[in-house]
């Protein structure tokens, strides 16, 4: 007996039955049981030891080369009623679900150990967090875990106080893509996965409890779980404002939310809260509040340097393990935009050779301790979390967003939010570069319909009047040429003020169909190498493509047929007849 909870035993004896491992081990979280597991994973090649010199503490995982993001086309939300998941959901019947998994499942720990990771997800002692347990055979997993949440002997604490946690069964299998599918079971707070050793589809607390179970229990209890960076932006007076950004996945979230502010905006300071997930609840005061479920980052390397991003750049050059980037003769880490060093070998181990594509693959990622980053936020730990005064929704987009606008209001934040449209990346198997939609950059992990989703984002004014503003953004603003109009990265600081300021009615703006604009010379842009003209551009409504982009979206809300909430019909109707008097 190895917990007292008695659910709990039940449930790891019964997978261990079905599974057969060697053996159990029940995972502490303690640094001793880390340092072993990677010794052991050094030892059996799953690890390389990179530079100690340069990178302690620092190793390199090489995934197989199939299983290297997110599947979402093997992702599948198992609910009894296919409408409830919703056609931004792949839908199986639980029995289906069960039935497709569980003979994959049958024997494949054998010879393997058998890992138990309880975990919390938000600070141990908040009312708002929420535990599950992970069963895996992979150590790769459990190191991961170790560095992105609270796991272990206090979770397990905690878990068999509650008595109540989420199940989630994993195993790499034999990484064939033909056995491969990550499921949930929202009914049962169960989720099982198979056949991928990668981020999201094998760190079980992270999207598939974090975000798709998770934003199901919150539909219910009336609170919301969002793909969101949170961050503090403390202004030269010493006032800080806590905001919650959603981008879709590899559009910019662990980088905003650790810049570093330009040298011309002196005196201000980032805090970063999280870079991935957020948990929002109204308070007794009818605040909304913000926990980060997690306590460590799966950050993308590409394109990180000191100048784009130096407290990322610093805090992976200790501590970190590293997936799928390429390696220089001196056995540092090296990826495309580094800036530093050369490659001497890719992420498949293979010697260099730039016809084989980059050395680094595209969604390369570090996992490291959110305690590594120099602008960790104490608050992080809080079990109140912090106070938010705006949402911030964004995309990748070459046209048509403009670099910010404000919504009107709560209403016309959810419209905002709802059409969010991004070009996709290579977080996840798919077409890159294509444009889709991405609700609220939840398309990949809402756990259940989108059209009851917006219903309940819809349904916040009847909880508080307290709101925070919503606005959209768009770092990614191209010319014809391609290149990108704004500069990006600590620059966009000069954005979040304009922001801040509007949250403290401190600015004006110009009212326009698709919301409110930063009136010409509101955006801060001293020192900085962008013309009057530019500024125009990224701040212009090109009429002609939102009324395209209107219709797409309106197209767009048809596949969710009834459902779709009348007042999110009434913002897009409203938006059209806007556009349409110009
Ligand atoms: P997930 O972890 O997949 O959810 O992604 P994320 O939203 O945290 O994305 P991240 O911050 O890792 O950024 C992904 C890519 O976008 C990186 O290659 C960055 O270099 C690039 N990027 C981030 N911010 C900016 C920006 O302001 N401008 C430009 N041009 N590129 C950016
Ligand atoms: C994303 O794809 O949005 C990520 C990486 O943050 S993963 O953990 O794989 O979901
Ligand atoms: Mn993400």
């Amino acid at each position: 007996m190895t917990t007292s909870l008695a659910t709990l035993q039940k449930w790891v004896d019964e997978v261990a039955s079905h599974t057969r491992p060697n053996n159990i081990h029940w995972c502490t979280g303690s640094d001793d049981e880390y340092q072993q597991l990677i010794s052991k994973m050094t030892a059996d090649g799953t690890l390389s030891p990179l530079n100690q010199d340069k990178y302690p503490n620092c190793y390199l995982h090489l995934s197989d080369p199939t299983d290297v993001a997110r599947v979402e086309h093997l992702t599948y939300v198992c609910t009894p009623n296919e409408e409830d998941a919703g056609p931004n959901n792949n839908w199986m019947s639980p029995v289906e679900g069960h039935a497709k998994v569980d003979p994959l499942f049958a024997g494949v720990m054998q010879g393997r150990t058998m890992y138990v990771i309880p975990y919390c997800m938000g600070p141990l002692d908040s009312p708002y967090s929420r535990c599950g347990v992970e069963i895996t055979d992979s150590p790769y997993v459990v190191v991961n875990m170790k560095l992105m949440t609270r796991m272990g002997s206090a979770a397990l604490e905690r878990i068999e106080r509650e008595g109540t946690f989420v199940k989630g069964q994993h195993s790499t299998g034999d990484l064939d893509p033909e056995r491969r599918f990550i499921m949930h079971f929202p009914d049962e707070l169960s989720i099982k996965s198979i056949g991928s050793g990668y981020g999201g589809n094998a760190l079980l607390g992270k999207k598939c409890h974090a975000l798709r179970i998770a934003s199901q229990q919150a539909r219910s209890e009336g609170w919301l779980a969002e793909h969101m960076l949170i961050m503090g932006l403390e202004s030269p007076d010493g006032e800080t404002h806590y905001i919650a950004c959603a981008f879709p996945s590899a559009c910019g979230k662990t980088n905003l939310a650790m810049l570093i502010p330009p040298h011309s905006l002196p005196g201000w300071k980032i805090w970063t809260l999280g870079d991935d997930i957020a948990w929002l609840h109204i308070d007794t005061e009818g605040q909304l509040r913000a926990i980060n479920p997690e306590s460590g980052y799966f950050g993308v390397v590409p394109g990180t340097n000191a100048k784009t991003n130096q407290n990322a750049f610093d805090m992976i050059h200790k501590d970190t393990i590293f997936t799928n980037v390429g390696r220089t003769a001196d056995n540092e880490p090296w990826w495309e935009g580094k800036k530093v060093g050369e490659p001497a070998f890719d992420w498949q181990g293979r010697k260099y050779d730039p016809e084989n594509g980059p050395a680094a693959h595209p969604n390369s990622r570090f996992t490291v301790a959110a305690t590594n980053n120099p602008s960790y936020s104490a608050l992080a730990d809080a079990a109140e979390g912090v106070p938010i005064s705006a949402i911030v929704f964004g995309g990748r987009r070459a046209k048509v967003a403009p670099l910010v606008f404000e919504a009107r209001d709560w209403q016309h934040g959810v419209l905002v939010g709802a059409s969010v449209g991004s070009k996709m990346t290579a977080a996840a198997f798919g077409e890159v570069g294509k444009i889709r939609r991405d609700p609220m950059a939840m398309k990949p992990f809402c756990g259940y319909n989108f059209a009851d989703y917006w219903t309940h984002w819809l349904s916040f004014p009847e909880r508080t009047k307290k709101l925070p503003k919503i606005f959209h953004v768009n770092w990614f603003r191209q010319d014809d040429d391609g290149n990108f109009l704004w500069p990006g990265f600590g620059e966009n600081l000069r954005v979040l003020r304009w922001i801040v300021d509007r949250c403290e009615n401190r600015v004006g703006a110009r009212e326009t169909p698709v919301g409110y604009l930063p009136n010409e010379g509101d955006i801060d842009t001293s020192e900085l190498d962008i013309s009057a003209d530019t500024m125009r551009e990224l701040l212009s409504i090109d009429v002609e493509h939102w009324r395209i982009e209107n219709e797409h979206f309106a197209d767009y809300l048809d596949e969710f047929g009834d459902r779709v909430p009348a007042a999110l019909r009434k913002e897009q109707q409203r938006l059209a007849a806007k556009l349409a008097e110009l």
